[in-house]
């Protein structure tokens, strides 16, 4: 079998289309999203980035020499946005000193388990959550003010090629690796897409809580 990032984007449409198409994100598009949604989801994400920076960290680790440039340049864009996070809820006076909420949780110890897996495991695991972001905040198009800087850090031209870059070095290593450690890949693969809208779900539904 040879399992490619654009192979498992065809085999698992419906799951890929409910990580990166929601309420919220359309919500953000349209005005039609709450302060308390939004802020949920705003410190959340800034708990999540925290441990996927992590994560970054020990995939880079594992990682071939060829792939290090790339890896680098990600956690110097991961070091930018966790200040950015902070600015972001220091605005909206957001306390991030609170607990993860259990889904964010979920997520967080999910990219620990990728810890001891093989690296090709960890470089699909990666590249799906970037590009999870990437599609979700670019989909729905030019967002109004405030969420404007939001879908342009994910949507901009040179995160898109970030993750074509995280894509390409994902394809080279599951070419070469066993059909075991490609399955392996996928499940994470679909790990991220239902983490990633159970992500979305948290958020939009922290108004009626
Ligand atoms: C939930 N997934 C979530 N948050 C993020 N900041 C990213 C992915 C980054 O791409």
């Amino acid at each position: 079998m040879t399992v490619s990032c654009n192979a498992l984007l065809t085999n698992h449409q419906d799951a890929w289309h409910r990580a990166t198409v929601h309420p919220f994100l359309t919500g953000c598009k349209d005005g039609t999203i709450q302060p308390d949604q939004f802020n949920t989801w705003l410190v959340q994400d800034y708990l999540f980035v925290k441990d996927f920076t992590r994560m970054v960290g020990r995939v880079l680790g594992a990682a071939p020499d060829s792939h290090l440039d790339a890896l680098l340049s990600g956690l110097v864009a991961l070091q930018d946005e966790l200040l950015w996070f902070q600015d972001k809820a220091a605005e909206r006076a957001l306390n991030l000193d609170i607990p993860r909420q259990s889904t964010c949780q979920q997520y967080c110890d999910f990219m620990a388990s990728l810890a001891p897996e093989p690296y090709p495991v960890q470089a699909t695991a990666l590249w799906a959550i970037e590009l999870a972001y990437n599609q979700g905040w670019q989909l729905p198009g030019p967002m109004p003010a405030p969420y404007t800087e939001f879908a342009d850090r994910w949507g901009k031209p040179g995160f898109t090629d970030y993750v074509n870059v995280l894509a390409a070095q994902a394809d080279v290593v599951l070419a070469e690796a066993s059909d075991h450690t490609q399955v392996l890949a996928e499940t994470a693969f679909l790990k991220v897409a239902n983490l990633e809208a159970a992500f979305w779900q948290m958020a939009f539904a922290a108004a009626e809580r």
